[in-house]
Parts: C-alpha cells; sequence; structure tokens
C-alpha cells in the first residue's frame, strides 16, 4: 500500500516523476493539473470556470479542487494507494486532505518534496511550450508557489512526513532518489 504525495514548484518534475512511479507500484496518478487540462479541452462547467485561472497562472479556486478529489480518491481504483501530483496547493487543501484521509481511516506515507532552482525551473517549462508556459505566467506561478504552496511544505515537516529529494538531476537519478525512500 503506497499512499504518496507529489509536493514541488511548477515544472519540478512532479508530473514526470508521478507517472513513471504509478506504472512502477501500478498506483493510480492523480494529477490536479491533468484532470483540470481534460476539463478544459472537453469544455465541462468545471473547465470552463478553471480556465481563466489556469491560464493567468492562478490557483483554481478550492470549492472546485476539494471535491473532485474527494470524489477521485473514492473510486475503487485507489485500494492499493495513489500518487497525488499537484494536491494539495496550499494550507486549506492540505487540512481538507488530513480531515478526508481520517474519516477513511487513512493517512498519506509522505510528502515527497522535488527541489529545483527557479532558474532551471524557468528553463525546463519555456522548453516545455504548454498553453501555459509563457514568461509572464510562469513567473506569476512562481510568486503563487512560494506564497500558498511553500506552507504547505512546512505543514507536513510538522508532522515528520515531508521528505526532500533533489530534483535537480537526470530523471533517471531522480526516480531513484525517490524510489530510495519510498521502498525504504
Ligand atoms: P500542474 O499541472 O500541477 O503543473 P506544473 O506544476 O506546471 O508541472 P510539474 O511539476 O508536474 O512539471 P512536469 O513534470 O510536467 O499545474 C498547472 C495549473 O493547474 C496550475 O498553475 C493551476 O492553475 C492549476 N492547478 C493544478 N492543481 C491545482 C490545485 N490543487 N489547486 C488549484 N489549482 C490547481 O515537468 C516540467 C517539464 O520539465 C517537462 O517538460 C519535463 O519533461 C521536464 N523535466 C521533468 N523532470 C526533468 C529532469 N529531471 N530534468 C530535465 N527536465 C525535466
Amino acid at each position: 500500500m503506497k499512499r504518496l504525495i507529489f509536493l514541488g514548484p511548477p515544472g519540478a518534475g512532479k508530473g514526470t516523476q508521478a507517472q513513471i512511479l504509478s506504472d512502477t507500484y501500478q498506483i493510480p496518478h492523480i494529477s490536479t493539473g491533468d484532470i483540470l487540462r481534460e476539463a478544459v479541452k472537453e469544455q465541462t462547467p468545471l473547465g470552463q470556470k478553471a480556465q481563466s485561472y489556469m491560464d493567468q497562472g492562478e490557483l483554481v479556486p478550492d470549492d472546485l479542487i476539494l471535491d473532485l478529489i474527494k470524489e477521485r480518491l473514492s473510486q475503487s481504483d485507489t485500494a492499493q494507494g495513489w500518487i497525488l501530483d499537484g494536491f494539495p496547493r496550499n494550507v486549506s487543501q492540505a487540512s481538507f486532505l488530513e480531515k478526508l484521509l481520517a474519516e477513511l481511516d487513512l493517512a498519506a506515507d509522505c510528502a515527497l518534496n522535488l527541489e529545483v532552482p527557479d532558474e532551471v525551473l524557468v528553463e525546463r517549462l519555456l522548453a516545455r511550450k504548454r498553453k501555459d508556459d509563457n514568461e509572464e505566467t510562469i513567473r506569476r506561478r512562481l510568486e503563487i508557489y512560494y506564497k500558498d504552496t511553500v506552507p504547505v511544505i512546512n505543514f507536513y515537516r510538522e508532522r515528520n512526513t515531508l521528505k526532500p529529494v533533489n530534483g535537480n538531476a537526470s530523471m533517471e537519478e531522480v526516480t531513484a532518489s525517490l524510489k530510495a525512500i519510498i521502498e525504504h
């Protein structure tokens, strides 16, 4: 049973590594970014509400995210565990998750925090060329990361579940570091 939370700034490689480990451990990769992008593509009511926030690099409001996570974590494929990628993004999401898991009599194993310097992040994101990867939006996403998401790191540090990982290395090296922690 593996219940893993991936933290890290935009472009740290959360999505990349979460997908690799999801394949390795055969547990679902739950990315709020992917869920939102799919909703925008399909122009569902969620997607229509989320689009402008995402295009500007802002966080999508919690009321759009929390029910979505609750519903996703209650699906049957989560029985053997999961990897949460991009959630929680702020302390209110982290508290919500903690309560939700407590109701289910569960807890996350650890919060893996991928650390990468800002200048490397900007370089990676500009190279990726996703719709929200222009210089202005990237700057805004980093500001929001420092303001809203860095406190989540402290949230898990206080609970002794934070595991820092150097994300400024090759993809294979990062995967190896993550596996060493998870399988410890
Ligand atoms: P996300 O989809 O979560 O995207 P991200 O933080 O930009 O990317 P990630 O860290 O996953 O980087 P990746 O592996 O792709 O969020 C997008 C938006 O959705 C947010 O701005 C927000 O608006 C909204 N949102 C999502 N969740 C939300 C929530 N919970 N609440 C509110 N709003 C929410 O890697 C990036 C690039 O680096 C890739 O091109 C990759 O190939 C490359 N790369 C990865 N690892 C590398 C390595 N080791 N070396 C070199 N390159 C590497």
